[in-house]
């Protein structure tokens, strides 16, 4: 648990900085200030009103540091979910956000927030999964069936008495554990898991890869700081980057690796680096993604408009009065950095708060 002296002065400058944007009046904030103060030193902590916890996501979405996607922080969608106790009702909440989120295709920015780490007496909340729509993977004597990322995660779900199809695109449970209780698994609804056949607006042969991801990103394993107070299971959505799945979880060596296969198919010589096959299939397959999801009507960014949409975002920050940080080598995007105005400059990788942690893995 946080000393008391580090939450009393974090929750202060979050007040102050959030009553400021939020145009509260001097006595309102210097009310709040007091009331918070007494309730860490009579009780340990202190409890956000929703208004608090709506706009200190929104900052804390602002103030990540590698998300080109920030230019929307102030529309992000908050549902506060501190209320629920029990693991079915926490999965039920989490159904429902997939299906808000989703919205047929035209996806929303939401997140929900459970209760925080010290509240209540069970211990902290954790989801096991990295995000809510992800694919198993399994660790055979050829090699990772399906996606290598989530081989750990997979082995821990078989071991509570999951079983997948053993398909490279098994869709995994739902694993919550409640402090020291057991964990619980949740088969996600069918209905709500939408995925895109990947195909390409010319090649009629590329659908015959049977390539195919997720509709949307749901990132579930983040811990939320906002006022010293820590949120330890705060998942969120918004929607992809063409590049995040075309570039990076088809294309990585250490993921799906398709780039070898679809090289071969496109006929081209891999015999040598310098004939750059890799690149020309990289670019096709991200033409292949950005299509599919066009064509489904689901939102999906390409790497150039997000580009502008990041530098609406630093002039509409320049705006406010405010400086915007962040962490180059994970914004410039991973096909073509050089062509975004991101490559030639520099960013100021500071960690301000409200903001979303990587936290250490709840798998045993
Ligand atoms: C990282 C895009 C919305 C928080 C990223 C990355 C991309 C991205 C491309 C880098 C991911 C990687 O290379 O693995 C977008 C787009 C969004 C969006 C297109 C559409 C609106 C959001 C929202 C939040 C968020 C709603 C939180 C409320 C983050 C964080 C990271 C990140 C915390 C760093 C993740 C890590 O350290 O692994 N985003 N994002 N983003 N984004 Fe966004
Ligand atoms: N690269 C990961 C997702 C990371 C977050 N990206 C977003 N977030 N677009 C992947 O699955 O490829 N978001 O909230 O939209």
């Amino acid at each position: 648990m946080p000393s008391q002296d580090y939450l009393v002065d974090e929750a202060a400058s979050f007040i102050k900085a959030c009553y400021g944007e939020l145009n509260k009046t001097v006595s309102e904030t210097k009310e709040r200030l007091w009331e918070v103060c007494r309730d860490i030193e009579e009780s340990g902590s202190y409890t956000h009103t929703y208004e608090e916890l709506a706009h200190g996501a929104r900052m804390a979405w602002r103030n990540s540091n590698r998300c080109i996607g920030r230019l929307p922080w102030n529309s992000l969608k908050v549902f506060d979910a501190r209320e629920a106790q029990t693991e079915e009702d926490m999965a039920g909440l989490l159904f429902e956000h997939l299906r808000i989120g989703y919205n047929q295709g035209k996806i929303r920015p939401c997140i929900t927030i459970f209760r925080p780490a010290d509240a209540g007496s069970d211990g902290p909340i954790r989801l096991w999964n990295q995000q809510l729509v992800r694919y198993a993977g399994y660790r055979t004597d050829q090699g990772i069936v399906g996606d290598p990322a989530s081989a750990d995660l997979t082995e821990a779900c078989l071991r509570l008495g999951w079983r997948g199809t053993g398909t490279p695109y098994d869709i995994l449970p739902l694993v919550i554990r409640i402090g020291d209780r057991e964990p619980r698994w949740f088969e996600l609804p069918r209905e709500s898991v939408i995925e895109v056949p990947i195909r390409h607006p010319e090649l009629a042969w590329f659908e015959e890869l049977r390539l195919r991801w997720y509709a949307m990103p749901f990132i579930c394993d983040m811990l939320l700081e906002i006022g010293g107070i820590r949120y330890t299971a705060a998942p969120f959505n918004a929607w992809y980057m063409g590049t995040e799945i075309a570039a990076r979880n088809l294309a990585d060596p250490d993921r799906y690796n398709v780039l070898p296969r679809l090289a071969l198919r496109m006929g081209l010589d891999t015999s040598t680096h310098a004939t750059l096959w890799k690149d020309k299939a990289l670019v096709e397959l991200n033409l292949a993604v950005l299509h599919s999801y066009h064509e489904d009507g689901i939102s999906m960014v390409d790497h150039h408009t997000a580009s502008d949409q990041f530098k609406r975002f630093e002039h509409n920050e320049k705006q406010r009065g405010r400086t915007v940080t962040g962490d180059w080598g994970w914004l410039i995007p991973p096909v073509s950095p050089a062509t975004t105005h991101m490559y030639h400059k520099d960013y100021d990788n500071a960690v301000r708060k409200p903001n979303y942690f990587r936290q250490p893995s709840a798998l045993p």
